[in-house]
């Protein structure tokens, strides 16, 4: 496709120069803002985003937006795409967020793991769909205080596999967990911790866009946290997990490699925050274009190659055992 103008050439990750792609003013119904979406392109090549969408009364709800090229003329749906539905799944009582896509070719089905927001906290809920109008809900399969899954797209050791963060009084890390039906989740293992002190991924981390599959292994970006005193800041950061056994972390990188930087990410409804929840790969399957929510407030891009990200890992990164971290 025709090269897209994207600035920043000093960032492993460049942004669209027209950045943001979507505001809630381009929303065809009243709405505070659009953040966090989910990404996936379908059969015909159309990309589509699963937009978290928080209504005037704070709650979150998702809808759709397509675009041919992933990048403008987004088409966004005029009503919502997955609406909570608290009647039938009380933990939807406060609103869905943040979904994750996973196309899982051996159903032909997308799965869709989100927030569900319930008065015990937010928990990990899954939907299968395959055209994001009709959903089948397993309901919550996590339940909270945890949320930030992505579903892996194929069988782990003959396991369905979820990678997601639950928060215990001892922090908020990244887990792996299994399951034979997609509902009975168990073989629970720790992969990736928030480290300590003065790191900026030290206050809470979570998976950012779903697993990327790579030759060298699953390329995990995840959003880790500091905690300042003007505020949190959500950045981003790169971690390697074995193909075969992804409780194995091969490589985590020191540095974050995106952080908040223009003002659409520095000022919002949550300043500094950059949320990517998807991506799709564009062209030879090297172009990564990534998708994220910019101070909860909009949604932006930035685009990247998979073969620089694995590069830098491999020059920045060591491995890692998350259980037996000294951090
Ligand atoms: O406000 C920043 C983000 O905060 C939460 O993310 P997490 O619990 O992973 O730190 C979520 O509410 C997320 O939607 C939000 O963007």
């Amino acid at each position: 496709m025709k090269e897209m103008a994207f600035f920043r050439a000093d960032s492993i990750f460049k942004r669209y120069e027209k950045n943001p792609i979507l505001t809630a003013e381009k929303w065809p119904y009243p709405v505070n803002a659009v953040f966090n979406p989910g990404a996936t392109r379908l059969k015909d090549g159309t990309v589509l985003l699963l937009c978290r969408v928080e209504d005037k009364t704070g709650l979150s709800h998702l809808c759709a937006a397509y675009s041919h090229n992933g990048v403008d003329s987004w088409k966004i749906e005029p009503a919502m795409s997955l609406h909570p539905d608290p009647d039938s799944y009380p933990e939807e009582i406060w609103g869905i967020e943040d979904p994750r896509i996973t196309y899982l070719s051996s159903l032909d089905k997308y799965a869709v793991a989100y927030t569900s927001y319930s008065r015990g906290g937010a928990g990990v809920s899954l939907a299968l769909t395959k055209d994001f109008v009709h959903y089948e809900r397993l309901g919550v399969i996590l339940p909270p205080e945890d949320k930030d899954a992505a579903l892996l797209p194929h069988l782990i050791k003959g396991k369905w596999a979820i990678i997601h963060r639950p928060v215990t009084s001892l922090g908020a890390h990244i887990w792996i967990s299994y399951s034979p039906d997609m509902k009975n989740w168990g073989s629970h293992k720790l992969i990736l911790q928030a480290r300590r002190g003065a790191w900026w991924d030290a206050g809470k981390i979570g998976l950012a866009a779903p697993p990327i599959e790579t030759p060298k292994g699953w390329l995990i970006l995840y959003h880790g946290v500091r905690f300042t005193a003007s505020g949190a800041i959500y950045r981003l950061g790169l971690a390697l997990l074995d193909m075969a056994n992804p409780e194995k972390c091969l490589l985590r990188g020191k540095a974050w490699i995106f952080g908040p930087e223009a003002p659409y990410e520095r000022f919002g409804d949550v300043n500094n925050v950059v949320f990517p929840c998807g991506y799709v790969l564009d062209g030879d399957g090297d172009k990564i274009f990534l998708y994220y929510g910019a101070a909860d407030s909009c949604i932006a891009l930035a685009s990247g190659s998979l073969k620089e990200l694995l590069q830098w890992l491999e020059e920045n990164g060591e491995p890692e055992k998350a259980e037996l971290s000294p951090f």
